[in-house]
């Protein structure tokens, strides 16, 4: 790596300061390394070999001053893939010539070296597994090659399959190479934004890394808002950029732009790599910081001439990431002070968010509420850690969550706060939030607990073991006749789910419920379903009102809350799991951000389904400025002309020729008699995606609702209408 000219930020050491994230290395409650029992890390990255033979065990990682860096003990050595199939010792001595890389003795290297697209559906889980091995490519032990080409190696030997992007000047010397990767499927996409969002959406559905590419300058800048929606919502992907060569780095050269300057807020970590021999090196990094502990995007800027020039290419290769070492075994004193606290509550309640999910820990959240019989609320990036169908679930809290969930934390005596970081949209004025709650938080970033709501008993680790040491030391508790009777509090959450259930009114003038659509779709597609929402009302009622059971079936942009998410994330998670149905559920003011993806479907047979619920307007806006800016809709009107009862508009576009021009079957559906007919018409239609243009009435609005800023005890389950709480104990 070289210094950067002209007083941008310079590519600085192999870890530039730390981020909060990068603090979990430092947290008090460490007790040491991963055990043997303990979950793969997110994403499919090899180790880096027995710590005891290969390079690993030499490099600076073993060394650091905690003694146990990632090469020795971090998750990438301790995972299956350290004893499973995937031993890459023999898969390193098969030369990258010798053909498929599946061929060779590397394990399980068969299955993934098939191209994505030729993978019989049948062969893939509708539902994604995303606790399988890591995928390892065989190839030689050591080639000379050029950078680019050891770039495209080292992502073999990640075991990257899908790559979507768009190549360039500064990115074409790894495009040459990339034509040659048997492993590899590159996705030509329309937009670099859809390639950063399908690589969210494959690594959301899949667990896996997902994989985006850009040239320099535009390139680069059109991956920012992926970028930035993938940190927020804690979403394990890796984006390589090319970069001019490095005499011209700082000279404002041609589609020059300082992408590692410019993302470093909005990134877990990323690279400069102004040399061929550091390449294949960052790229091993690079998957293993984006995958291991909290989950979050990692850019690799690589400079074109460093692509070029003539290195050694070997595998495995030891990590320069001194002071990265994630924290995931929780401190077993504050588990049982956890434990201690749940044997004494009387009105406790699961507070549960999207980590829950990353940990693979569903499993054993259920075991923990069936346990304790506590409630449980799922958040918007937690829908499907538990299933909505479970007597214990209370549903979504928040700002348009249910009246049990909210009133549930407002009521409680005690959160037992899981992979969840008190986000402004759940609690609402934070300082009336759960008032007579006592606070235990476990989060594997320790940059989470007590940043936004103090934490009594904070426990910093992985959700899978911390959940499963508190089982065990809840069980302890119960058998020294330590269970308390939550009955009283079941009867009180109950009585709200009855009295305030999630419901809709059916227009007056006999036009479509846009949540009765959405409804349908999941009755219809069922819960194997992955479903992945835009942003807005349209966003909102597919969280409220479709069920889902399973894990890693509801996709959507929580943090950032990016329009324009929905078509190009349906794209990477349909690549990443290609039996399964995906529907996006979009709004008519997202889909026209990112719809030329659809071109993209089209070609690569990637046959997503899109629900586009209409309503002529940029709805969430308009219902804003309908109960806050006494109903002057300013600029909210996607549809200007006449709007009679039937809110069909002008048609600027006509969403069904649009799809037809994209090589899609497109449908429009605008009466209720309908709705099951089309959506069980695009079920049927497997060989191309398909667009359904629901014309749904434009003044629905998403109740319950919290307004910004207020309290949550405030929420209202429809206009002007607040619960009564009953008379809950404070
Ligand atoms: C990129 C981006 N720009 C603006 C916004 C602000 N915003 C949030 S929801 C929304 C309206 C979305 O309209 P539509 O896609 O039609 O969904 P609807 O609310 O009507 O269901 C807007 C403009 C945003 N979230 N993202
Ligand atoms: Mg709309």
């Amino acid at each position: 790596m070289t210094e950067q000219m002209s007083g941008r930020k310079g590519p600085g050491p192999a870890i530039p300061a730390p981020s909060p994230r990068d603090l979990a290395a430092r947290s008090p409650h460490r007790e040491g390394g991963r055990t043997a029992a303990e979950p793969p890390p997110a994403a499919g990255f090899p180790p880096p070999g027995p710590a005891s033979s290969g390079p690993a065990s030499s490099g600076p990682t073993s060394s650091g001053p905690a003694g146990n860096g990632p090469a020795s003990s971090g998750p990438a050595s301790s995972g299956p893939t350290s004893s499973g199939p995937a031993g890459n010792g023999p898969a390193s001595t098969v030369p990258a010539s010798s053909g498929p890389a599946g061929n060779g003795p590397a394990g399980n290297a068969a299955a993934s070296t098939v191209p994505a697209s030729t993978v019989p559906a049948s062969t893939v889980s509708a539902v994604a597994a995303p606790a399988e091995p890591p995928r390892v490519h065989a190839g030689p032990a050591t080639v000379r090659a050029t950078g680019a080409q050891a770039l495209v190696y080292a992502l073999e030997r990640v075991g990257a399959d899908v790559v979507f992007g768009i190549p360039g000047g500064a990115i074409l010397p790894a495009y040459d190479p990339l034509l040659d990767s048997k492993a590899i499927r590159h996705i030509l996409v329309r937009h670099e934004q859809g390639a950063g969002h399908a690589a969210t959406g494959y690594a959301q559905a899949t667990g896996r890394v997902g994989v985006c590419m850009a040239t320099s300058g535009p390139g680069a800048t059109n991956l920012v808002t992926p970028i930035a929606d993938a940190y927020m919502d804690s979403v394990p992907i890796v984006a390589i950029t090319g970069q001019v060569s490095t005499g011209l780095i700082g000279t404002d050269g041609f589609q020059e732009a300082d992408i590692s300057g410019i993302t470093l807020p909005i990134t877990k970590h990323n690279f400069l790599v102004t040399k061929a021999g550091d390449i294949a090196r960052t790229i091993g990094e690079a998957f293993h910081v984006a995958s291991t502990g909290r989950p979050g995007p990692v850019l690799v800027d690589v400079a074109k001439d460093a692509m070029q020039a003539m290195t050694e290419f070997s595998w495995p290769v030891p990590f320069e990431l001194p002071g990265y070492h994630p924290v995931t075994r929780p401190h077993a004193r504050q588990v049982r002070e956890a434990a201690r606290l749940i044997g004494e509550a009387r009105r406790p309640v699961l507070y549960v968010g999207g980590g829950v999910i990353k940990a693979r820990a569903s499993a054993q959240l259920r075991e923990l509420a069936e346990l304790t019989g506590i409630p449980v609320v799922t958040t918007l990036m937690a829908r499907g850690a538990f299933p909505d169908k479970h007597p214990r679930h209370l549903g979504m809290p928040g700002m348009h969550g249910t009246v049990a969930a909210v009133g549930a934390l407002q009521k409680a005596d005690l959160l037992i706060a899981l992979g969840t970081r008190f986000d402004d949209r759940v609690t609402g004025k934070l300082d009336t939030f759960a008032p007579g709650a006592q606070i235990v938080h476990a989060d594997i970033d320790p940059a989470e607990i007590s940043k936004n709501r103090r934490a009594d008993v904070p426990i910093v680790g992985d959700c899978r073991e911390v959940i499963a040491d508190l089982i065990a030391a809840i069980r302890a508790e119960h058998e020294q006749g330590q269970r308390p009777d939550l009955g009283a509090w079941h009867a009180q959450v109950d009585s709200w789910r009855t009295t305030y259930p999630l419901g809709y009114d059916s227009p007056a003038d006999g036009s479509l419920a846009p949540q009765y659509v959405i409804e349908r779709i999941g009755k219809i597609a069922g819960p194997e379903a992955l479903y992945v929402a835009g942003v807005g009302q349209h966003q909102m009622w597919a969280a409220q009102f479709i069920d889902y059971e399973h894990p890693r079936t509801w996709i959507n942009s929580g943090g950032l809350g990016t329009m324009g998410f929905a078509v190009p994330a349906a794209m990477g998670a349909k690549v990443g799991c290609p039996a399964a149905t995906v529907w996006a559920i979009d709004g008519d003011g997202c889909f026209q951000m990112t719809n030329q993806e659809l071109a993209t479907c089209a070609l690569e047979g990637i046959a997503i389904k899109v629900a586009v619920i209409n309503n002529g307007s940029l709805g969430m806006v308009r219902q804003w400025q309908t109960l806050f800016y006494n109903e002057r809709y300013s600029n909210t009107d996607l549809h200007p002309g006449d709007q009679p009862s039937r809110p069909t508009g002008t048609r600027i576009p006509d969403f069904v020729k649009l799809a037809e021009a994209y090589g899609c079957e497109g449908i429009r559906c605008e009466e209720p008699g309908d709705v099951d007919r089309v959506i069980e018409r695009a079920m049927a239609i497997d060989d191309r995606p398909v667009v359904v243009d629901f014309v749904v009435h434009k003044d629905a609005m998403v109740w319950p609702m919290v307004a910004a800023g207020t309290s949550n005890n405030d929420i209202k389950f429809a206009r002007g209408l607040a619960p009564d709480w009953g008379g809950a104990e404070e």
